[in-house]
């Protein structure tokens, strides 16, 4: 009978994020701890962790720790792997009741791990145990994230359907296509087979989706040099897949949150995301004022009122989302209250910005006025952004005075 899968269980998708794994305060004699996410391995486990003992005794003995991540599977994979502890002693065990997901499992484990280098490997050995040495090679020579790559030169998948490469290449193409930048630096970005070291990610918050961790490591990790493996993905022998709708659903999630959280670009998202919904306020509200079958005021009045609840809307969204990281290091009231201040003045400034660009670029250019009226709400949209950015939320870089610091 098929057993649950982490998607049917009741157990919600992992509510304590963001995860930051520690700093070692020493350095002990565990170098490289690899973990093992599991649900529903049991007919795997064994295999798998005899495999890759075998392979990191001959060349890491004593210097390296398993750490299978099991989310209460139904099989009871935990129990399994936990009785595999007396024969395989650098085997670690953590069962989670509370949480559930691949990608924080993984977290999970490397938040318990001792070594300065932190690997993932699928429990089903559909990747080749071996592959872990050679990855360790690559980090031996000074890489900062070593990843198996199905894309890279001797790499493949075995026999995966048409369907299925399409559907792989095709989340692949999206994720470029949303982060260049970020998934453009792996061949194979999707892979769950990678080594990292603790010092590009430690201290970092991660808040993973579902299933790539290794988008979120590149996103957000100090990650330097990165060396590629080839391997051939292999084909599953036992025990199901986990991969459902949903998991497509938290890769796009996924990609989408990082896109609107990294750098100018996720920021003027946000902001132009925010403007949207100050448009829909605005044009509630003078509907609700101005509309004879409402409240029937005059039209100026009702704008002018309109405009400004718009204003204080975009305000406190952009104080407390847009820019909140900027917002977290100037706290109070009264540095409230300046950024509002400095909003209000760059919004009306950008609103008559907007009636002139309207006016030159219809009456004087001739273009269609509601099409300049668009070209010049684009405009202003950026002009507002930049305004903004430079001058509401801006970070005061203080200047040490080195007088001071001497008495
Ligand atoms: N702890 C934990 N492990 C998980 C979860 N979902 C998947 N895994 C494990 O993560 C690894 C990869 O999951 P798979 O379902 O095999 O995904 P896949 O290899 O990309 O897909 P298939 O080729 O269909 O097997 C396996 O070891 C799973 O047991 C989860 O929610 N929690
Ligand atoms: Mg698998």
């Amino acid at each position: 009978m098929p057993h649950a899968t982490p998607a049917s269980s009741t157990h919600p998708e992992s509510p304590l994020v963001p995860i930051r794994i520690p700093f070692l305060p020493q350095l002990g004699p565990i170098q490289l701890s690899l973990v093992i996410p599991t649900y529903n391995e049991a007919s795997s486990i064994r295999d798998l962790v005899s495999q890759l003992c075998a392979h990191l005794d001959a060349n890491l003995f004593g210097a390296y720790e398993l750490i299978v991540v099991d989310d209460d599977s139904p099989d009871y994979t935990a129990k399994l792997a936990q009785e595999l502890q007396q024969e395989f002693p650098q085997l670690k065990v953590i069962c989670r009741h509370q949480e559930r997901g691949l990608a924080t499992a993984v977290l999970r484990g490397w938040q318990a791990a001792q070594g300065e280098v932190l690997g993932v490997i699928d429990g089903d050995l559909q990747h080749p145990p071996e592959m872990i040495l050679k990855l360790w090679q690559q980090m031996q020579r000074g890489a900062d994230l070593a990843v198996g790559s199905r894309y890279a030169e001797s790499g493949g998948v075995s026999y995966w359907s048409l369907g299925r490469r399409i559907i792989s290449r095709g989340a692949q193409l999206i994720g470029l296509a949303v982060l260049p930048g970020i998934l453009g630096r792996v061949s194979d970005p999707l892979s769950g087979l990678f080594l990292v070291r603790r010092k590009s990610i430690a201290g970092i918050p991660l808040n993973p989706k579902g299933y790539k961790l290794l988008i979120e490591v590149l996103a957000r990790g100090k990650v330097g040099t990165i060396e590629e493996v080839g391997y051939i993905f292999q084909e599953r022998q036992n025990g199901q897949s986990k991969i459902q709708l949903q998991t497509c659903i938290q890769y796009l999630h996924h990609l989408i949150y990082l896109r609107f959280s990294l750098g100018p670009l996720g920021s003027f998202l946000r902001f132009s995301t925010v403007g949207l919904s100050g448009t829909f306020v605005d044009m509630a509200l003078l509907y609700l004022l101005h509309d004879p079958t409402n409240l029937g005021w005059g039209l100026m009045a009702s704008k002018l009122i309109s405009s400004e609840v718009a204003i204080l809307n975009n305000f406190l969204w952009n104080d407390l989302w847009t820019f909140r990281s900027v917002t977290k290091l100037q706290p109070g009231a009264l540095n409230r209250l300046k950024r509002l201040v400095k909003f209000n003045i760059i919004c009306l400034i950008g609103l008559s910005l907007n009636s002139l660009l309207l006016i030159l670029l219809s009456e004087r250019l001739g273009i269609h006025y509601l099409l300049a009226n668009l070209i010049a709400i684009g405009i202003v949209v950026f002009w507002n952004f930049y305004l903004n950015f430079k001058l509401s939320w801006r970070v005061t870089e203080v200047k040490p005075n080195p007088d001071k610091n001497n008495l």
